[in-house]
């Protein structure tokens, strides 16, 4: 089963968003294997976007990124990576399919509310990047067995 990294950006933990998109990210059938509140530091933000460093909104995505603390998450679906891209919308919320969660809860291009690995070769960077694998929770451990 593929796994992706998510994570609720600070504004949306600002604007007190963050148990919605969690519900609504769980009522589209993904299982969540690890979940933190982390508040980047400076120097984990710009390695976390190190591929945008030459872009021009780069200083000012780490300076939103490091503005509070994130919540990351591990997602565990069929085609996790595409599937939770497709739940998040375009980039620009403003381009968001309705009721995608940019389009619910982003505001503009930079904080737009959400972060999806976007290949399975960076799901797995980006996991490793917030999380041990023993933080993680084996995924038999998420099927409750009610007596
Ligand atoms: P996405 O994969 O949809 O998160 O989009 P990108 O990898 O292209 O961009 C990563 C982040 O950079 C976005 F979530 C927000 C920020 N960004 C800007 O602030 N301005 C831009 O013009 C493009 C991206």
């Amino acid at each position: 089963m593929e796994q992706t990294l998510g994570l609720i950006k600070p504004d949306a933990i600002a604007a007190g968003h963050a148990g919605k998109i969690i519900d609504h990210i769980l009522k589209a059938g993904f299982q969540i294997r690890g979940l933190k509140m982390i508040h980047l530091s400076r120097t984990q933000a710009e390695a976390f976007y190190a591929v945008h460093r030459e872009r021009p909104f780069f200083a000012d995505l780490v300076e939103f990124m490091t503005s509070g603390p994130v919540i990351a998450f591990v997602l565990q679906k069929e085609n996790a990576v595409t599937a939770y891209r497709e739940l998040m919308g375009a980039t620009d919320p403003a381009k968001a399919a309705p009721n995608t969660l940019r389009a619910l809860y982003g505001q503009n291009i930079e904080r737009n509310a959400v972060h999806g690995s976007d290949s399975v070769e960076n799901a797995q960077r980006e996991i490793s990047f917030f999380f041990t694998q023993a933080e993680l929770i084996p995924a038999q451990s998420l099927t409750l067995s009610v007596a």
